[in-house]
């Protein structure tokens, strides 16, 4: 198999693995087995995993409350994610952390925040991280247009455009902050479009199109590497799921059933299987073997964080602060 059918097999699985892990939690989520929100992330796979496939390992990525694809699309563990959902002490925040606080250090994922926003400053903070130490590593910041409202970015992006600090922003637009539409809190594209390929090179694409977010994020990556600065990518896409818990607790019309349906049409993880199956990478049967394979390490997660110990309540003020 060459390497351009390689990659594109492997973006496929790492997608798949994401949505079936997230099916899993949204059809597990009304037994109250996890005592925690979670914001689903079915229908923005491909922003993750676009992303994540043009990191290294040991680059950094910084993530919001939506944060389940970035952790697992970076190498996060699953088995440690989904102990997390349990509040286990397994889990990669040793249970005191729950769905908006991921973290895998070992694989550069340097955490997720439930404040909107929040994890922008850290993203750049990490870049400057690496500009001071000499390493030559990335930092991509994940958020939403919600995030994209607040000051924070501004002044995190105009930081990062001042130092040339590796950091990869990645807006992802799915059209909604909770029940409010983007147009109804933004006047028009997102500014820093404007800005010119010189001052900070940025791009609209199709957030439901894995290639193309890969390739952009490849460019940017490189870009950030050269020591020549930020780059900022916004991917359009949509959340098929309500903005928290699972499908029956979504609140109802702020948003028309068509814009959903159409959206479901334009599955990302659909579009390349097709796609590889049209080239002939993918089979019949190698996609059964995938999805047997996928599904028996998330029985395999569910049973490990089932049998793991919740944290002593003693521990309860354990890991504030840094050194415990
Ligand atoms: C500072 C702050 N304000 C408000 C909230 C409540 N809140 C949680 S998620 C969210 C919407 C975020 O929208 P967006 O950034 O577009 O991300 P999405 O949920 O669409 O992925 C809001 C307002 C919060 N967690 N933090
Ligand atoms: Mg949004």
């Amino acid at each position: 198999m060459n390497a351009d059918a390689t990659l594109k097999l492997r973006l496929f699985g790492d997608m798949l693995r994401i949505r079936r892990v997230q099916e899993r939690i949204e059809s597990e989520y009304l037994k109250d087995q996890m005592r925690t929100p979670v914001h689903l992330c079915i229908g923005q796979e491909a922003v993750a995993v676009g992303v994540c496939a043009a990191l290294g390992r040991r680059d950094y990525v910084s993530s919001n409350h939506r944060g389940h694809g970035h952790y697992l699309a970076k190498g996060g563990d699953l088995n440690a994610l989904i102990a997390e959902l349990h509040c286990r002490e397994t889990g990669c925040s040793k249970g005191r952390g729950g769905s908006m606080h991921l973290v895998d250090a070992g694989v550069g994922h340097l955490g997720s925040s439930s404040i909107v926003g929040g994890g922008i400053p850290i993203g750049a903070g990490l870049g400057l991280a690496a500009r001071l130490r000499g390493e030559p590593l990335v930092s991509a910041v994940f958020f939403g247009d919600g995030a994209a409202d607040e000051g924070v970015l501004y002044e995190s992006v105009n930081f990062s455009m001042l130092k040339k600090l590796p950091v990869i922003y990645v807006l992802e637009n799915n059209g909604y902050a909770v029940c409010s539409q983007v147009a109804s809190r933004q006047a028009g594209d997102n500014v820093f479009h404007g800005l010119g390929p010189d001052r900070l090179p940025s791009a609209i694409v199709d957030g439901n199109d894995v290639l193309a977010v890969y390739e952009r994020a490849l460019a940017a990556a490189a870009r950030a590497r050269a020591g020549l600065g930020p780059s900022f990518i916004e991917c359009r896409t949509y959340r098929v799921l309500g903005h928290a818990g699972c499908a029956s607790q979504d609140s109802k019309g702020y948003r028309p059933g068509e814009e959903v349906e159409s959206w479901m049409r334009k599955c990302p993880v659909a579009a390349l299987r097709d796609r590889l199956m049209d080239e002939g990478v993918l089979t019949q049967t190698g996609l059964a073997a995938l999805e047997a394979e996928i599904l028996a390490a998330i029985d395999a997660a569910f049973a490990f964080a089932q049998a793991s110990p919740y944290p002593e309540a003693s521990g309860l003020g354990q890991y504030l602060f840094r050194g415990e």
